[in-house]
């Protein structure tokens, strides 16, 4: 459960907005303003450096969604919601042709393996869907693996036959293609969950949307915004964000 929910009860939402003052004021104090930019984008540590991480691309419905779902594991760096998967040059939310809507990744491939993100792929959709996904309809939300190389491909094709083996009375619908330009969304798309919430806005900082885009923590409390993120790690962040409130400095760094 994500602490500060959006429907909390009123005293949940007095108790929340007394923190958000506090916080406020108190980083106000501190700072002359809630900026705190160069330690929050930074790659959290035990992450590899930037050359030897890896790039996966899925699409699985709203982007929204899918940014969420992906940000939130461990040994995932970046997230970016983006449009792939089709031909047209220049795609647009309003006119993103025969793309579909899709999460590119950045991730530690000694802390998650590309078979355990095709694990999550599976688990955080129905690839059974024809044309949409969930309440959502229409050809931008259908399900693609993006692959890059025989190896990835031979995996996601192993993954999708034991999909189909488990699912007796449907046909998986999900394409396996090997990945050409992902294109990165409007802004306004990107850690869309995490912009809806105010209250962890402001307890990383007020971030500008360059930072807000690249960092390792917004990409993570976008799937906590959305309580998306696996149960253990939903708490693990409700944790430190109670940790965090106590103190002086009321800045999250890293969860
Ligand atoms: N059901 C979503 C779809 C959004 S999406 C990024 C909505 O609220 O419109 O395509």
């Amino acid at each position: 459960m994500k602490l500060f929910s959006r429907n909390a009860s009123p005293s949940h939402s007095i108790m929340a907005s007394f923190l958000v003052l506090t916080i406020s004021l108190a980083a106000a104090n501190i700072a002359g303003g809630i900026r705190f930019p160069d330690r929050i984008s930074e790659v959290p540590a035990g992450i590899s450096n930037s050359q030897q991480l890896r790039t996966a691309a899925f699409a699985l419905g709203s982007f929204w969604r899918s940014e969420a779902v992906f940000g939130c594991l461990d040994g995932v760096v970046r997230t970016t919601a983006g449009y792939a998967g089709g031909s047209k040059p220049n795609p647009e939310y309003r006119s993103l042709g025969d793309h579909a809507e899709s999460v590119q990744i950045e991730y530690d491939p000694r802390l998650i393996t590309f078979r355990q993100l095709l694990e999550v792929f599976w688990s955080s959709h129905d690839s059974r869907q024809v044309f949409g996904q969930g309440p959502d309809v229409g050809n931008q939300y259908r399900s693609i693996i993006f692959t890059n190389g025989t190896e990835e491909s031979r995996l996601a094709a192993v993954s999708k036959e034991r999909e189909q083996t488990r699912s007796k009375s449907s046909i998986v619908t999900t394409q396996i293609q090997q990945l050409r330009t992902f294109h990165p969304a409007e802004p306004e798309h990107q850690k869309f969950e995490l912009k809806r919430d105010h209250f962890l806005l402001q307890l990383i900082g007020n971030l500008p949307e360059e930072e807000l885009e690249k960092s390792s923590l917004a990409a993570k409390l976008n799937g906590y915004a959305a309580e998306l993120c696996p149960p253990r790690l939903q708490k693990r962040i409700d944790g430190k964000i109670n940790d965090i409130i106590r103190k002086d400095r009321p800045i999250l760094q890293e969860v």
